[in-house]
């Protein structure tokens, strides 16, 4: 019942040109997975010419980030959720690890930006995710449980139908080192149940809640083999197109 979703987050790589050819080269891969959606997430300055290029495709694209505010105005520097959407985009990275280490991005921040994303009618991505200090700790569970209640505050019953978790142990990303499907499986269902207990078990059976943290077309079915693990955010597997859309094809 919950439709798999497998996105590509290109980072900061990619002039347009390059963009452009990676996302026409990708389209006929991946023409025919019909089993999840595709999204790939270009850098702000290319996704117009990418979405263009992709219109009537079935790949979707996501932004990497927005601004936290809803409304347009004097922030130098910042793209607005409906910008993006304006653009193209029907999807948006919210809280990413790296936007966390390496600007100082708060649960309280990441919050505002999942309110600007969903009022632009986007669906956003959150991503939460520990520290190889925090797992080592033990308290990996009591940080993702932090991650998913200080993001999602004050989203209401009908909001929470429009969003996508992605867990990205931070441990594992650009590593080379995956959590393995059973670590990964372990931590999806304690997402799963923290959202049934601070909303609603209904809901908590519709929420998508992807993996994200060196996924390879060598270790993705094993992950989707998993029963709550709905799907993969893909960071340096997703550059090229054939590797991607072995992923993207992962059922075959
Ligand atoms: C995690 C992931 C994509 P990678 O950041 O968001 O990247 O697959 O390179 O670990």
């Amino acid at each position: 019942m919950r439709r798999p979703v497998i996105a590509g987050n290109w980072k900061m790589h990619k002039f347009i040109a390059d963009s452009v050819a990676t996302a026409l080269a990708l389209k006929p891969l991946v023409a025919n997975a019909n089993h999840c959606e595709v999204i790939i997430a270009p850098v702000f300055t290319a996704i117009k010419s990418v979405a263009d290029r992709l219109e009537g495709s079935n790949i979707k694209i996501a932004g990497q980030d927005c601004a936290p505010e809803k409304k347009h105005g004097a922030h130098t520097g910042e793209v607005a959720a409906d910008m993006l959407r304006d653009a193209g985009a029907s999807y948006v990275i919210v809280g990413h690890s790296e936007r966390r280490q390496h600007y100082a991005e708060t649960d309280t921040m990441i919050n505002r930006k999942m309110h600007a994303a969903i009022a632009a009618g986007l669906i956003p991505i959150l991503c939460i995710g520990e520290t190889l200090a925090q797992r080592e700790a033990g308290i990996a569970e009591r940080v993702v449980r932090g991650q998913i209640e200080g993001g999602l505050r004050e989203l209401t019953a009908s909001d929470l139908e429009h969003i996508i978790i992605a867990y990205e142990p931070v441990w594992a990303i650009g590593t080379g080192r995956t959590a393995t499907p059973e670590q990964a499986q372990q931590m999806h269902s304690f997402i799963r149940r923290v959202f049934a207990e601070k909303f609603d078990e209904e809901a908590s059976r519709r929420l998508r809640i992807l993996y994200g943290g060196s996924v390879r077309p060598d270790n993705i079915a094993g992950l989707m083999a998993q029963p709550d693990i709905d799907g993969a955010l893909v960071g340096g597997a997703s550059l090229e197109a054939e590797t991607f859309a072995r992923i993207v094809n992962y059922d075959r």
